[in-house]
């Protein structure tokens, strides 16, 4: 083959993927590669035809910008084209810009620009005739758009009727629609939940909201206006400057983006831009660059335009926010709290201003909603300082040899058990005071003031002795010694003695304390008292089992027996039983009492089935069966057990446990909850919580409801609690509340 077929090849190649991602992008609003990746393949051809004019094609994508328009709307032609950006993507490019423009205007001194924040969105001219809003048109190929005005009327901030009695018989304004993030938040929720397609992001879901047949969909969607310019305008003269002109517009109702300035100079426009970069996060809508336009008119008439763009605007871009790479691998990394937290490793990629090499994913729950495996190419998102995160996978580039990403059973970091009850997001490591991530913070919430109380054993102090290996969990405090702490940074002989008393002081506890200094799981203060009371001594408390706690009724027994019998196929061992299809309740919890019981499935089946039945010996005011599991758990850990040996070894001790020194009705008597959204723990885990606490937790909300706790993703229970003002608690807001965490 000779270059220039090789050439012609590769153009062909180009061409077909620009044009499939164009219908992806303009026709289904269904991108399947960020913009940054589709401009590439844009420059490629771009570049090649350059190089071989000859290969060029009339109906090459470069030479025509922007989509053509869908068939189901009315085509509108534009009365006066609308025209497209150059770029700038470096402040080189951009100070091209500034020397192009004063060469051409022969200007000695420093040209005035207005700066506009440049909107992440879809633009769209609007037509007012006598002041009245008569057609909306999206851009399409900028010659022909589409008829989008019913739509548009659904917008609240776009007037249907300009202010004044000064405008233009004839005024086209042109503008961007975006979707403001809060609006694409609670979208994307409702979406989830109704089991609907969710958006990539704000400008897709603008795109797909604004182009729905039905206007009453687009009306449900919020949507917002922001206009930047003119376009044809008759019968009255408008002003001198861009910027007089967005001062009329905005005079005449039509909303402008108050972060607009007028800058004069390169230096000028630079400062803007940096400036600019930082407000991003703070703004309602995604900006994805910033748009420098020559002020004067009469400037802009004498630089005039180079193909579809004018000579006298330029677009100078952020560092692309959404980039491919590949997921390399999949590892876990454990949190202080526990929580097992999947973790990207990806090919380095350069997105947002720095190169990227880890993505969270997270949770379990997110890994399979997105449908990640590893080998996958996926969309990496990473909007300023937040932490960068797996969008979107390319489904159509997944390679056979993917892997499906599974938790692991066993802590990477201390190898105990893993736990993930059903219905909770979050996967924790069972390991608590031995597990090594956890153990600053497992020490910390020992010693603090609701715990053992250990005077004078602040967090720095923790940490310390943790970085310098000087203990390794709770019990090894009680055999410091005053030299060695007084040896420590920020400590003197004195605080070091004293500390040494305060520990000496606080070893003598109640077991209420020292069940809650655990840091058990789910097991706050006053559970830990009901605990306590419930079993009297710390040896009751190690020795329980499930079937002490656990009811499985005897109906429930025949049933779950009847349908093991049925099965074909039996699994060895009961714990391999998980939760059942075909019997609701049956859950984790129930299938690992039996496990506790029967030795294997066999065994399980030869009993007679009421042997399956179970009648708790004890009930625990706030235990239910998932906490219930964590507390079994907890104390059949062989390391954790170590660890209260050595504890009680140390001299830890505490009263016996009189009945009625354990406190009476919990502080939210009479207050009544609704959970909503999605929480970091079991709603069943939280509601019994708050049931140990004297409150009533309900399913809907209403006048009488005191307060809603909304995770993310809350809908309409949210929305209800605002419009009748009941107080909402965010999960921070509700341990403050009830004194845990
Ligand atoms: O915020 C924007 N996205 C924006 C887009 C803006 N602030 N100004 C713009 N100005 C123009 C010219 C100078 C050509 C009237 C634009 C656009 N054009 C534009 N939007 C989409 C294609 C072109």
């Amino acid at each position: 083959m000779t270059t220039d077929q090789a050439a012609r090849a590769r153009a062909k190649r180009l061409r077909e993927q620009i044009e499939y991602h164009n219908h992806c992008y303009y026709t289904l609003d269904r991108p399947e590669i960020p913009d940054s990746e589709y401009d590439r393949l844009f420059r490629a051809l771009q570049d090649l035809e350059a190089q071989y004019p000859e290969i060029k094609t009339p109906d090459s994508p470069t030479q025509r910008v922007g989509g053509s328009p869908l068939a189901k709307f009315a085509e509108v032609r534009h009365g006066q084209p609308m025209l497209s950006l150059d770029n700038a993507l470096s402040a080189d490019a951009m100070a091209d810009f500034d020397r192009r423009v004063r060469e051409r205007l022969a200007r000695e001194g420093e040209v005035a620009y207005v700066a506009e924040p440049k909107l992440d969105g879809l633009a769209i001219g609007l037509r007012y005739a006598q002041g009245l809003l008569v057609q909306a048109a999206t851009r399409g190929d900028g010659l022909r758009g589409e008829d989008v005005t019913q739509n548009v009327r659904t917008i609240e901030s776009v007037p249907l009727r300009l202010s004044g009695d000064d405008w233009p018989p004839l005024l086209e304004v042109r503008g961007e629609i975006v979707m403001p993030h809060a609006g694409f938040e609670a979208l994307n929720a409702r979406q989830r939940e109704r089991g609907e397609k969710t958006f990539v992001n704000p400008r897709n879901a603008a795109a797909g909201s604004l182009r729905q047949l039905d206007p009453k969909i687009t009306a449900d969607r919020p949507l917002a206006f922001l206009c930047y310019g003119l376009g044809e305008v008759q019968g009255h003269p408008m002003g001198d400057t861009h910027s007089g002109n967005l001062q009329l517009l905005e005079a005449w109702g039509l909303p402008v983006s108050s972060e607009r300035a007028l800058v004069t100079g390169l230096e000028q426009c630079a400062s803007y831009f940096q400036t600019m970069a930082k407000r991003r996060e703070q703004l309602e809508y995604d900006i994805d660059g910033v748009v420098f336009k020559v002020d004067q008119i009469a400037d802009q008439q004498a630089l005039g335009y180079v193909a579809r763009a004018p000579r006298w605007a330029i677009a100078q871009k952020f560092p692309a926010q959404e980039e491919l790479t590949q997921v390399l691998a999949v590892e876990f990394q454990v949190g202080r709290t526990g929580a097992v937290t999947p973790v990207a490793r990806l090919e380095p990629v350069f997105v947002g201003g720095v190169t990227v090499s880890n993505a969270t994913l997270h949770n379990m729950d997110e890994v399979q909603r997105k449908d990640v495996h590893i080998g996958d190419t996926v969309f990496v998102r990473r909007a300023g300082d937040v932490i960068p995160e797996v969008v979107k996978v390319l489904l159509e580039r997944r390679p056979r040899t993917a892997q499906v990403v599974q938790l692991p059973t066993h802590c990477p970091v201390c190898d105990s058990e893993i736990i993930r009850l059903e219905g909770e997001a979050v996967a924790r490591c069972s390991g608590g005071l031995f597990c090594p991530a956890q153990r600053k913070e497992a020490i910390k919430h020992f010693a603090a003031r609701r715990a053992l109380d250990i005077e004078g054993l602040g967090d720095k102090l923790v940490e310390q002795l943790i970085e310098k290996a000087l203990i390794e969990n709770p019990a090894d405090l009680f055999g410091l010694s005053v030299e060695t702490l007084a040896g420590l940074e920020r400590m003197g002989e004195k605080s070091a003695s004293n500390l040494v008393a305060a520990l000496d002081q606080a070893r003598h506890t109640t077991l209420p304390r020292f069940l809650y200094a655990l840091g058990i799981l789910g097991i706050g203060e006053t559970i830990a008292a009901n605990v306590a009371e419930a079993c009297g001594t710390l040896e009751a408390v190690m020795d329980l089992r499930l079937s002490d706690l656990v009811e499985i009724k005897e109906s429930q027994a025949r049933r779950l027996h009847q349908l093991l019998s049925d099965e074909s196929e039996l699994p060895a061992q009961v714990e391999a039983l998980g939760p059942r299809d075909g019997v609701k309740w049956f859950n984790q919890v129930h299938a690992a009492l039996l496990a506790e019981r029967f030795a294997c499935t066999v065994d399980l089946l030869a009993a007679d089935p009421l042997k399956l039945a179970n009648t708790p010996r004890i009930k625990i005011e706030g235990v239910g069966d998932l906490l219930a599991e964590k507390l079994v758990t907890f104390f059949r850990q062989p390391h954790n057990r170590e660890v209260i040996a050595k504890l009680q070894a140390a001299g830890v001790d505490w009263p016996e446990v009189q009945p009625s020194t354990v406190s009476a009705p919990g502080p939210l008597v009479g207050k009544t909850f609704v959970l909503t959204g999605t929480l970091s723990e079991p709603r069943p885990a939280i509601k019994e919580r708050l049931q140990a606490l004297g409150a009533k937790v309900t399913g809907s909300v209403s006048s009488k409801t005191d307060y809603v706790v909304a995770g993310s993703d809350a809908g309409s229970k949210l929305a209800k609690a605002q419009a009748l003002e009941v107080e909402i608690l965010d999960e921070q807001g509700l341990a403050d509340l009830i004194g845990d965490g």
